[in-house]
């Protein structure tokens, strides 16, 4: 279980740190990815800091279902219209650089599979 901490995602939800905000609502903020892997990159977090998917608790099942509708309805904002890829990345070996749980929306081409 990994630690509670301050992330740089925290200063955005703080309004701290500027960020390209394209959707906010009491549980959750979507914002533009600084370093886009696809034309389309958004990423969107719970306000409630848990730092990966593993540290998510059955008391955040109503929390983890409102993130995925959050970034559906955000792909369709976005105009994905013919499809998308939402990836979670968790710990060291997901690849997670920032401890605040995020769900990576990516489209706007192909995308490759299996990742790297
Ligand atoms: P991950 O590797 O799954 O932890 O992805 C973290 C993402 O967060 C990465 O794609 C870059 C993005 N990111 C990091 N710092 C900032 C920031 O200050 N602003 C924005 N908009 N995105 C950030």
């Amino acid at each position: 279980m990994s630690e509670a901490t301050e992330t740089i995602f925290s200063k955005i939800i703080r309004r701290e740190i500027p960020a390209d905000i394209v959707y906010e609502d009491n549980l959750a903020l979507a914002f533009k990815d600084v370093h886009p892997q696809a034309p389309v990159h958004i990423l969107v977090i719970p306000k409630k800091p848990i730092p990966t998917l593993a540290d998510a608790e059955s008391q955040d099942h109503a929390l983890l279902g409102h993130l995925l509708l959050t970034a559906k309805r955000v792909a369709e904002v976005a105009g994905l219209k013919s499809g998308y890829r939402v990836v979670i990345n968790t710990g060291d070996d997901g690849g997670q650089t920032v401890y605040h749980l995020h769900l990576h929306i990516l489209g706007g081409r192909q995308l490759d599979w299996p990742p790297g």
